[in-house]
């Protein structure tokens, strides 16, 4: 049988959370039931319940994530909202040499670490392509040793890890960039508290309730690429399962109010801005995308939507729609 810790695992992509080592009676039998309910749910007969319940095992060779995390790696994307009544702010063209002729991402549509490198390519108006990875079955990556995604092609070079890809587009964009100054030291500050701290507010607030991780799921599987027996399966399962991740989250986070720990963070990145109209100035730096790129899947669920209600994160964020402006994204 497999631990819970397989669960908790579900959505280790997003919060990069260790497996949890105890087993919970609860967990358990709802794992038990999560199982069950994934392993009706194989369209061809190719998709083991292994497979479903989990897409990567850790170094000791533990299973460890499920179709939660599968599913759950895979938060929700925004929708782009329209950016009236914000004042003009552009996207950043490429000026420099560097002109990538195919950039292909191989995402989750809802996942944050992708969306933070779409947030990158839009306001930097690099077209790019997408290959939409099944989470269960990921085998649109198959071909990379690197098993997570997003995973960025450019040129044929593959990059992965979101802030490292940013960090390698980023130089090839601007090759002259001074470092070490204040602003470049305060940009890496933002862009560590989102990798270490924003994103771990995100499950525990999607998945908070029944409600809200259904509404999730509804959202992942109905963006994600899943069959239509998995779409059915992954709402209903994903959300219960995630449910109670989320509940571990809390807990392995210290979260106790899981909804006043993503004000506080909306506050506290207001109050760094400190009247600025970006982080970076009067135009968005990396720490301004990658807080926009990871808040981007939950703006226009039931969580992001109270953020911007109780906190004063909304005339940023608009700025930040502005500033992205419309995806880079073409056919691939
Ligand atoms: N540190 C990585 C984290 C990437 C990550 O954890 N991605 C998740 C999706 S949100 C993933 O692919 N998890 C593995 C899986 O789904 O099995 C980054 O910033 O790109």
């Amino acid at each position: 049988m497999r631990r819970i810790n397989g669960l908790a695992a579900i959505c280790r992509a997003v919060e990069g959370v260790a497996a949890a080592p105890s087993v919970a009676g609860n967990l358990v039998r709802h794992h038990r039931l999560v199982q069950a309910a994934l392993s009706t749910t194989t369209n061809n007969g190719s998709l083991s319940r292994s497979n479903w319940l989990s897409c990567n095992r850790t170094a000791a060779g533990q299973s460890t994530s499920a179709a939660a995390h599968a599913v759950g790696g895979v938060i929700l994307f925004s929708v782009a909202a329209s950016a009236i009544g914000v004042e003009a702010h552009a996207k950043e063209p490429v000026q420099s040499e560097f002109r990538p002729k195919d950039v292909v991402l191989y995402q989750y549509e809802a996942c944050p670490f992708c969306n933070k490198v779409k947030a990158f390519l839009d306001y930097y108006d690099i077209p790019y392509k997408v290959v939409e990875v099944n989470p269960l079955s990921k085998k649109e990556i198959k071909w990379s040793d690197y098993k997570k995604v997003p995973i960025l092609m450019v040129d044929g070079e593959q990059m992965v890890d979101s802030s490292d890809i940013i960090d390698k587009l980023a130089k090839k964009i601007h090759p002259d960039r001074a470092v070490g100054s204040v602003a470049d030291n305060e940009e890496k500050k933002w862009r560590g508290w989102v990798d270490n701290h924003l994103v771990h507010m995100l499950s525990p607030n999607i998945y908070r309730n029944t409600s809200e991780a259904l509404e999730s799921f509804d959202y992942i599987t109905s963006h994600g690429n899943f069959s239509f027996a998995e779409r059915i399966a992954a709402k209903y399962a994903g959300a219960a399962a995630m449910y109670f991740v989320s509940k571990k989250l809390k807990k392995k986070y210290n979260i106790t109010d899981e909804r006043a720990s993503l004000y506080e963070a909306a506050e506290t990145w207001v109050d760094a801005l400190d009247g600025r109209d970006f982080l970076g100035g009067t135009k968005p730096n990396l720490a301004d995308l990658a807080v926009y790129g990871v808040l981007r899947p939950i703006r226009y669920l039931k969580s992001g939507r109270d953020m911007v209600e109780q906190t004063r994160i909304g005339d940023w964020y608009a700025r930040m729609e502005a500033a992205a402006g419309p995806s880079s994204r073409i056919q691939a």
